[in-house]
């Protein structure tokens, strides 16, 4: 038999002992290991009770994700909970670590649960755009109520030790060793003489307003549909038997597993542990950081000193005068008292962070110490050269020098340095102490250990960290930049602002791209645009209108106004009526009589955009595989995670398609829909964008 579940007795006890590691995933092996081993312990005579523990790191952390999407193999997990729960002995999960989706569902098919305090507990299927496949729907209300069930499966938040027990999830938490705490456990049911207590025969709560759970969990949703179908699993288990139910739920679950957003979810699940492991960084030891400084406390560089400080390092934070060091505090201030009330730290790790980690500086001199430092200052380049130059005079030899521009050469950048191999991009995003997104922009000269540290320093930030190379942009920004000029384009021909924001939210962005500019501040494009004509890179129907909005004094939600009118409350923001003369004026300005775009075409456009510039940016070796645009987007500019990504949407609705709808909008615009290389050649060979991450 397989050592995938030892097996061992202590008394009338056999003892069921998980040994898969890493997670203990439920592949077909442990599957058919724990079936066998229930054999076992029932065949064996003096045995009363069987108690399932996990060694390593979790009970269970769920069905084995690497299996779905392919044919699935016996023992079904439905199965396998359904005979462990119609054991004629007592069956006890002793639980630690996770126990999540297919794990947890394993322990509601045991007759009791007990956990260490540490322990936590979810049904996190929805995250994989799925529902609880193997009971779970049925068995969890059954034990905590309706809503509390439904909370915890539609949200698939993992729920601690203590509160898993008030819930009912859980019989006891008891500190110590799980297999301890397991055994003295069953001990006390064996002489209390306990039954076997099946959840399947226990009696339903009380129902609930179906349709109005449904409605409201699909409406929170914003396009994806796993959340709702939790309801109607839920609600199933009131149409019949227990066993009908389980069908119920069964069906729903394989009609999930067909979906494209089970596809989409399961690409983010795995390529967000993928992005920041590179092959060229393998047995690269990254240097290390204990003390870092930030050079500018404005939004941005506030942010980084936050999400370092939280982190656990030390922070100079270096400014030009005292009263902008004074400023940049109160920001900081600001953050960190945000996160003591949402509990993320203690009042004493606070007032720590801000008393003894936190250094505010005006003088270059004081950074002689520091492991590495993160310039935050002005986005222009005579003045990040000048601090570059002090910061090469006053640092120590090894210590990292990073940039967080968000378009600037970063090789230009390192060149005025005497030591361009320690020089890179971290390029944040802001909030930089919330947004999960860090570019790592790894430059022509950039040494291994340096690009090393940039990732190391983004794990402990608790950032999605990653690999880009030196363009115009990097890889988010740059993308951006093409998929808004699309939107621009759309607007000058007749659509409007709001007809674009409203067909992107139904697609599933969190905003659509003028609300986001908004929220950004117009300002910033301004910028951009100011500079790219200065440097004679104007685009070729160059619009005008956002220009007239700043000149107005317009800069988004900052100021109250720029394409929404924010005076009602930044909630509720109504088009700005100044924008739609500013357009109109310039269509008359170009000669463009305007036409109508429906939403369908809007998103496909501007998808197209999209993904025809993520494909030059894989093409040129930006971004080194698509899965890498795939999470920037997704981390960093609201791309609806259940989509996996551009370029996994990209594959999901079929290259061949979109590569006919660029050629055909080539046709009014030959050089901004020039088809990227890279889709051409994935087109010809049949191929499509995750090959290429397969092969990486
Ligand atoms: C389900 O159960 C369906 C059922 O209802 C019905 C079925 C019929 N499978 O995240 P980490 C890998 S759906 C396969 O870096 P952490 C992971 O890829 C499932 N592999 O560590 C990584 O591999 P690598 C419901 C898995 O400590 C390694 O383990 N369950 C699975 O930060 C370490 O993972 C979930 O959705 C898996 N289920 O976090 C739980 N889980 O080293 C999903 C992990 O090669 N998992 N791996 O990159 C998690 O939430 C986290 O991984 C966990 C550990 C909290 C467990």
């Amino acid at each position: 038999m397989s050592d995938v579940i030892g097996y061992d007795r202590v008394g009338e006890i056999a003892v069921l002992t998980v040994r898969n590691p890493p997670v203990n995933a439920l592949s077909q092996a442990v599957r058919q290991g724990l079936w066998d081993r229930m054999d076992q312990a029932e065949a064996d005579a003096d045995v009363r009770a069987i108690m399932i523990v996990g060694e390593g790191r979790a009970f269970f952390a769920g069905a084995d994700i690497k299996e779905f999407g392919k044919p699935l193999k016996e023992p079904f997990l439905p199965d396998l909970i359904h005979r462990i729960e119609a054991s004629p002995l007592v069956v006890v999960a002793a639980m630690h670590g996770v126990s999540l989706g297919g794990g947890l569902e394993v322990a509601l098919g045991c007759h009791y649960r007990i956990a260490v305090p540490q322990a936590r507990v979810g049904l996190p299927e929805v995250h994989l755009g799925l529902i609880p496949g193997a009971g779970g729907t049925q068995r969890l209300p059954r034990l905590t109520g309706v809503e509390p069930a439904l909370e915890v499966m539609t949200t698939g938040r993992h729920v601690g030790a203590a509160e898993a027990l008030s819930l009912g999830i859980l019989d006891a938490v008891e500190e110590g060793d799980p297999r301890e705490i397991g055994l003295a456990f069953v001990q006390r049911l064996l002489a209390e003489g306990a039954p076997r207590r099946p959840v399947s025969e226990m009696a339903l709560p009380q129902p609930i307003d179906w349709d109005y759970a449904f409605d409201a969990t699909l409406a929170r949703g914003r396009g994806q549909i796993s959340p709702a179908w939790c309801v109607r699993a839920v609600q199933a288990a009131y149409g019949g038997s227990f066993a009908q139910g389980m069908q119920a739920e069964r069906k729903m679950f394989m009609d999930l597993m067909e979906t494209d957003q089970r596809q989409g979810m399961i690409h983010a699940f795995f390529s967000e542990r993928a992005v920041s492991n590179l092959p060229e960084l393998k047995g690269v030891a990254p240097r290390d950081i204990q003390h870092l400084a930030v050079i500018g406390g404005g939004t941005m560089g506030a942010g980084i000193a936050t999400a370092a400080l939280l982190a656990g390092l030390r922070v100079h934070l270096l400014e030009m005068s005292a009263e902008a060091g004074a400023a940049a505090r109160g920001r900081i201030e600001a953050n960190l008292a945000g996160a003591l009330k949402r509990g993320k730290i203690t009042a004493e790790a606070h007032g720590a962070m801000l008393e003894q980690a936190l250094r505010v500086l005006t003088d270059y001199t004081d950074l002689s110490e520091v492991d590495l430092v993160i310039e935050a200052v002005f986005e222009d380049m005579d003045v990040k050269k000048q601090v570059f130059a002090q910061l090469d005079a006053v640092c120590k030899p090894g210590c990292v020098l990073a940039s967080n521009t968000s378009y600037l050469d970063i090789d230009v950048i390192a060149a005025t340095t005497s030591r361009p191999a320690d020089v890179l991009g971290l390029h944040f995003f802001s909030p930089a102490h919330v947004m999960k997104l860090l570019e790592v922009v790894v430059g022509e000269q950039t040494a291994p250990d340096v690009a090393a540290t940039g990732f190391a320093l983004g794990k402990r930030l608790g950032k999605i960290s990653v690999r880009a190379g030196v363009c115009d942009g990097f890889i988010g920004n740059r993308i951006l930049a093409t998929y808004r000029t699309c939107a621009d384009h759309m607007v000058l021909d007749g659509a409007s602002p709001y007809d674009i924001d409203a067909a992107l939210e139904a697609f599933g962005f969190a905003m659509g791209p003028f609300a986001v500019a908004d929220l950004a501040g117009l300002d910033i494009g301004w910028a951009v645009r100011k500079r790219k004509r200065a440097e004679g890179q104007a685009p070729t129907r160059d619009a005008t209108y956002a220009d007239r909005l700043c000149e107005d004094g317009h800069f988004g939600q900052k100021t109250g106004k720029g394409y929404y009118d924010y005076a009602a409350g930044a909630r509720a923001p109504v088009p700005n009526p100044e924008v739609m003369p500013m357009i109109e004026a310039d269509r008359a300005r170009l000669g463009i009589t305007p036409r109508r775009f429906d939403a369908d075409e809007i998103v496909r456009r501007y998808m197209a955009a999209m993904v025809n510039e993520a494909a030059k940016v894989v093409g040129e070796g930006i971004a080194r595989r698509p899965l890498d645009v795939d999470m920037t987007l997704l981390f960093g500019y609201g791309f609806p995670r259940y989509r996996g990504g551009p370029l996994k949407w990209a594959d999901m609705v079929g290259l061949e398609g979109l590569l006919d709808d660029i050629r055909g909008y080539a046709v009014e615009d030959a050089v901004f829909w020039a088809a990227a290389p890279l889709l051409e050649q994935l087109v010809a060979d049949g191929r499509c964008f995750d090959d290429l991450n397969k092969e990486s």
